[in-house]
């Protein structure tokens, strides 16, 4: 095979050029994999012997897409709309050969292609949404000539890998051939075209499907309002209905302009940026410096889970889905029959919403095995407590487990809060113990901190982390403090919360611009929803806070269909006259009065002490990196993607003007407030987190 680049090989066999991207690791569209084509295409079209050409790739991968690392640079010719555009002018047929994914500027340069084959195991899909962008090389005017309009909004605003049978029933990918014959089946297949004289087809020029729509604008008007609540605060995918709306209604030429120019507004935008970092963040959150590939993980084939509660089941569960038998152990038969009931029902339910196969229930539940006796765990690999939130017991249940558990079980506790290292004191082997902090739910939040205590060894620390990943789980890793990153955090943001609702906001006052901010909703609503009776109790209340007041008149959340809110039938959340006049009585026993606080002042007392409570996480080394806090807020409490997690939406406040509004605030921020140094000496830099290396 002769080099036409560095990454890019030319050969013809019978007739035939393939042309060869050799990209590791993803074959991305960088500027050498784009000149490699466009010249690779050139030589194979001067020369007289070829009929037809076939662009395939090496490696795990068809191209999975333009290269990301170069977005934000200036660009370098051949841009990818050319390439495409060359590919596509071909006089002779070209074949895109598909195996792994062809995604986003890899699908487009395949749709581009004159025709497609694929192995079974192939997927195609245009995920630039999830990068706040839109397909930007034609794949919004091309795609729905292929697929129609309603599928192809489907597509571009979810960003799914559609697999190979699905796209060779779509007429995306026109012939699957056997897996592991990729090459020969797509020279087989440029041959037969050749052979039949078929013509060159260009997709941009199937207009059935776009003009059948043509007629039907409540094709988009229904999607969007469908759609309107996932959405919510997203701007790439209304973005993307406007591409496929142009499709339908202009000219392929003119859907290309308008492509062009959204996709560029969304490119120079906040949100493409913070989603591009977050892309880049979720990968890098698996690398710890200091642990390297020498470091052996260990084999984890049996999970203990003390406690059926809530969380103990809901993380017994996230085992059984990975198949890993799970022994749970309680102390009462009717706990351990509840914990085990519950578990089962969900999984009925989620067979019942056709999301699992009903012998999947069986299989799942059937990995599960209860008992009352802590000796049963003896043969576990990893062993995770998720009792009482509580030192004393906690340590209870270590020194006993240190006695059972084989030589080489990991011990890890669910803690939320508490200090790992004073619970690894409790056994012989804290070398052994290590947090893992998983969310409730537990089957279903995808964040896992993995919290390292001082004598935790890296042997511990990389098999956890690699569990989390087979688990289905994005881990972060993070250090004792009280609360780990997470909830230290949320502290910050609760206290502020509280001390507003004193100083005249009512708690919907308060929600509000969060929920607009783009969270799920704000502390007061999700206090309700997480019940308000969270370690209160009727013997010990003092109706010293207006959540205790509201527990001692039942108001214990949603579940009692009032706290901080009232709730109808269907949990609608409506302000509470109870609530507002008890609010009232606290800011009068303060001797406060009330005030209208702005929204404005409202988001940024709630969000900037957060902010500065990060900025300690760093310093303390609490957490490895500023975008390892952000994975943890994105994943575990609903922060909104497109802003990119709190230290990402610091920065693009500017850090100067965030240390500004703190000082203005201080006196409102609680006795104990204080700067972070780290905090203003990059402010006082004009440096931003993302420059901490
Ligand atoms: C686009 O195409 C725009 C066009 O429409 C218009 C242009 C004008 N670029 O995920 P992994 C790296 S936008 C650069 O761990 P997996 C990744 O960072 C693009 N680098 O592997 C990682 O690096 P490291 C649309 C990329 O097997 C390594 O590859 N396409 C890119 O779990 C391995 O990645 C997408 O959005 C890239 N495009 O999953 C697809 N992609 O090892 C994005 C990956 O240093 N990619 N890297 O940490 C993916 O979804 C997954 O990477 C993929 C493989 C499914 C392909």
């Amino acid at each position: 095979m002769g080099a036409i680049n560095a990454v890019t090989g030319l050969s013809v066999e019978d007739g035939i050029a393939i042309v060869t991207i050799n990209y590791p690791p993803v074959n991305a569209l960088s500027h050498a994999v784009r000149e490699g084509i466009v010249n690779g295409l050139q030589q194979a079209i001067a020369d007289a012997a070829v009929k037809a050409v076939v662009l395939i790739c090496d490696g795990r991968t068809f191209m999975a897409g333009a290269d990301i690392t170069e977005f934000g640079k200036p660009p370098k010719a051949p841009w990818l709309p050319e390439v495409i555009e060359a590919i596509e002018n071909s006089n002779k047929p070209v074949i895109a050969a598909i195996h792994g994914t062809a995604l986003g500027g890899g699908l487009e340069v395949a749709l581009g292609c004159h025709y497609r084959v694929a192995v079974p195991a192939a997927k195609c899909g245009l995920p630039e949404v999830h990068l706040g962008l839109l397909p930007g090389a034609g794949g919004t005017q091309r795609l729905p000539r292929i697929v129609g309009p309603e599928k192809a909004l489907e597509m571009v605003t979810s960003g799914a890998h559609v697999d190979a049978k699905t796209s060779h029933a779509a007429g995306l990918i026109d012939e699957l051939v056997p897996e592991g014959q990729l090459r020969a089946g797509a020279i087989a297949y440029a041959k037969k075209v050749v052979a039949e004289n078929r013509p060159l087809k260009k997709v941009r020029d199937l207009n059935d499907k776009v003009e059948a729509a043509r007629s039907k604008p409540e094709i988009f008007a229904d999607f969007r309002k469908a759609n309107a609540r996932k959405f919510r605060g997203f701007l790439a995918p209304e973005y993307n209905i406007r591409c496929i709306e142009a499709a339908v209604n202009l000219p392929f030429d003119e859907g290309i302009k308008t492509e062009r120019k959204l996709f560029q507004e969304l490119m120079g935008g906040v949100q493409s940026a913070a989603q591009r970092y977050v892309f880049f963040a979720e990968r890098q959150v698996w690398k710890v410096p200091d642990i390297g590939d020498d470091v052996q993980t260990l084999p984890i084939a049996k999970v203990g889970v003390i406690g059926a509660g809530t969380m103990g089941g809901g993380i017994a569960m996230n085992f059984a889905n990975a198949g890993i038998p799970v022994t749970i152990v309680e102390t009462k038969q009717e706990a351990l029959d509840r914990g085990l009931g519950v578990i089962r029902k969900n999984y009925e339910t989620t067979a019942k919403r056709g999301k699992l196969k009903p012998e999947d229930v069986e299989k799942r539940v059937g990995l599960l095995t209860g008992t009352l006796e802590l000796e049963k765990l003896a043969d576990c690999d990893l062993i995770i407590e998720a009792v009482f939130e509580n030192m004393a017991v906690k340590k209870e249940v270590f020194g006993k487990l240190d006695k059972i558990a084989k030589p080489g079980a990991i011990l890890a506790s669910n803690t939320s809060y508490l200090d790992v290292n004073e619970i690894a004191s409790a056994t012989t082997r804290p070398e052994w113990v290590i947090g893992l902090h998983f969310f409730s739910p537990a089957n279903v939040m995808r964040l896992l901190e993995v919290v390292r205590g001082e004598k935790t060894s890296k042997q511990v620390v990389a098999t956890s982390m690699q569990l989390a990943k087979k688990i289905g789980k994005i881990a972060v890793l993070v250090g004792v403090c009280h609360g780990f990153v997470g909830n230290r955090m949320l502290a910050a943001r609760q206290s502020q919360a509280q001390a507003m609702l004193v100083e005249g906001a009512m708690p919907w006052d308060v929600d509000k611009p969060l929920y607009e901010f783009g969270m799920p909703m704000g502390p007061f609503a999700m206090g309700d929803l997480a019940g308000l009776d969270i370690g209160w109790s009727k013997e010990t209340s003092t109706s010293s806070t207006v959540r205790e007041v509201l527990c001692e008149l039942d108001r214990r959340g949603q579940k009692t269909g009032a706290g901080f809110y009232d709730y109808d039938e269907q949990r609608n959340a409506k302000p509470s006259p109870v609530t507002e006049k008890i609010v009232k009585e606290f800011a009068a026993k303060a001797g406060v009065t009330p005030r209208q606080i702005s929204e404005q002042e409202i988001l940024e007392r709630s969000l900037y002490p957060m902010i500065n409570e990060g900025a300690k996480i760093l310093e303390e080394k609490i957490a490895l990196r500023p975008s390892d806090i952000d994975i943890v807020w994105i994943n575990g409490y609903g922060w909104p993607v497109y802003r990119g997690g709190p230290m990402f939406y610091a920065d693009t406040v500017g850090l100067a003007n965030v240390v500004a509004k703190l000082k203005e605030y201080a006196p409102k921020l609680g006795a104990d407030f204080t700067i972070s140094p780290l905090l203003e000496q990059l402010a006082a830099a004009g440096k931003r987190f993302q420059d901490l290396k």
